[in-house]
């Protein structure tokens, strides 16, 4: 009798009442699982299982994550590292909530065609120590915009006779675009090699563009470390921050606390412009550290300065060594090996926003410095850039905002309340890449009442809401909040 009664029940089951299979172009993924049967369906969907259906889909898909999913998914090595082709957008909710892990094992995302957008994710754990292979993180050869993310602790060790290039991203090819985002604790670590003069080397802890054109905007690289491989006399050479050799462009940037140890071959702790060009404005590169012969602790090579930097030492160890020329437009603010200018950075951490910044300190040579550019209105926080301090001459031409990634002293926007026939309109502007719900309540010792399904939600961190609440005589007022979700 026991086996009768459990036989309906095994006839149910792979049913799966209610499921259906997902077409698109939007699709939920529901589970941070990774495992992949070909089929996206709803409340049983993996990233992977979302991005082989939207390649299938046949037109641009989203992809978004259920409500409520966060955490860390790690990828499994056997089904290999996520390949986006056709026109893909990844739809994250918020660097901080949802990290997409290589697990120290593989690469998380190898890009090619496009256009694409990756917004609101981590990308940590990537590795590649194959022959032949960079990227650590990401390897991209396509059109990728990637916005409100932090790239984070991915690693790449190649074997013998390679390069070891890109411990977070490597561009090969196309554009890849950063926006509001960091790229930090990267490592790129170049192969010892016995009976052989020089070790390998390792280009670009951070990034590095072999060719194509790489732009960042409003984002932060910090904390990326390279390591030259050891040979018989000597190491091979590395580059901490960005190695460039295609186009580079950085628009409000920060670029410190990387570091590149060479020990007896050249190091670049910052940026290595070693071919094609390299432009920047807005943009501090400081405070970056090196080991090597012939060592620059912040730039090397051939760049293009559009004004307003801040670049530590231009030049390089020993005196004069490959001096950098290019940073010489009025605004540009400039120091020397000798004399190596200090940014006053503060450390790098969480100062408001989805991704960690290096705020500048309230006495920072950056503080109204910089110029905003019509592609970086925000800082990488989201807040707007226009705090201009008063009491602070402005770099000529100017606008009062600061030098780097962060705008020191600029608040989250102020909420406003306009009374309509229709009810009270409430803006607001909160943080990009964080969502919140919003409340009210008509006394503050009442529950507070939700808004249903309120969020911040078009992408700029603003939010609008008719509340039809007439302020008549009683109740005579009603309080708001937003509150951020789980
Ligand atoms: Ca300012
Ligand atoms: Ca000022």
């Amino acid at each position: 009798m026991k086996f009768r009664s459990l036989l309906p029940l095994l006839l149910i089951l792979p049913a799966e009442a209610g499921a259906q299979v997902q077409t698109g172009p939007r699709f939920v993924v529901s589970t941070l699982a990774d495992r992949n049967n070909g089929t996206a369906l709803t409340g049983d969907c993996t990233l992977r299982e979302a991005i082989g259906a939207a390649a299938t889909s046949g037109q641009p898909a989203i992809i978004v994550f259920a409500e409520n999913l966060g955490g860390t998914l790690t990828l499994s090595p056997a089904l290999g590292q996520l390949s986006l082709s056709s026109p893909v957008s990844i739809l994250g909710p918020g660097a901080r909530a949802l990290t997409v892990s290589g697990g120290g094992a593989l690469r998380v995302f190898g890009v090619s065609g496009g256009p694409h957008l990756i917004s609101g994710i981590t990308i940590s754990g990537g590795k590649v120590t194959a022959m032949n292979q960079s990227g650590g993180g990401i390897s991209s050869s396509g059109d990728l915009v990637i916005q409100d993310c932090s790239i984070s602790g991915n690693q790449v060790q190649s074997p013998a006779y390679f390069v070891s290039s890109g411990g977070g991203i490597f561009v090969n090819g196309g554009t890849l675009t950063l926006v509001r985002s960091s790229v930090s604790g990267n490592t790129a670590t170049g192969m010892n090699v016995s009976g052989n003069r020089y070790g390998y080397d390792a280009m670009g802890a951070g990034v590095h563009v072999a060719s194509g054109i790489f732009t960042a905007r409003s984002s932060t690289f910090q904390g990326n470390t390279a390591t030259g491989g050891s040979g018989t006399s000597r190491t091979g050479w590395a580059c901490g921050g960005i190695y460039n050799n295609g186009t580079t462009v950085l628009r409000n940037c920060t670029v410190s606390g990387n570091t590149a140890t060479a020990t007896d071959a050249p190091g670049i702790g910052g940026i290595f412009s070693a071919g094609g060009n390299c432009t920047l404005s807005s943009t501090v590169v400081a405070a970056n550290t090196v080991t090597g012969y012939a060592r620059h602790r912040d730039v090397r090579g051939a760049f293009t300065s559009d004004g307003y930097n801040f670049i530590g030492a231009t030049n390089g160890f020993p005196a004069g060594e490959h001096e950098v020329r290019a940073f010489a437009q009025a605004t540009d603010l400039t120091g020397t090996e000798q004399s190596p200018r200090d940014p006053k950075l503060g450390a790098f951490q969480s100062n408001g926003g989805s991704t960690n910044t290096m705020l500048p300190l309230a006495d920072s040579p950056l503080v109204d410095q910089g110029k905003t550019t019509a592609e970086a209105l925000d800082d990488q926080r989201g807040r707007s850039r226009f705090v201009d301090d008063a009491a602070i001459p402005n770099a000529a031409g100017g606008d009062g905002a600061d030098i780097g990634a962060v705008e020191y002293g600029a608040p989250i926007d102020l909420p406003t309340i306009e009374f309509t026939a229709g009810g009270a309109v409430i803006r607001l502007k909160g943080e990009r890449g964080m969502n919140h719900t919003f409340e009210y309540s008509d006394d503050l010792d009442d529950p507070w009442t939700p808004f249903g399904g309120v969020i911040f939600s078009d992408g700029g961190g603003n939010l609008t809401v008719l509340d039809p609440f007439n302020p008549g005589p009683r109740p005579p007022r009603r309080f708001y909040r937003a509150v951020p979700a789980p």
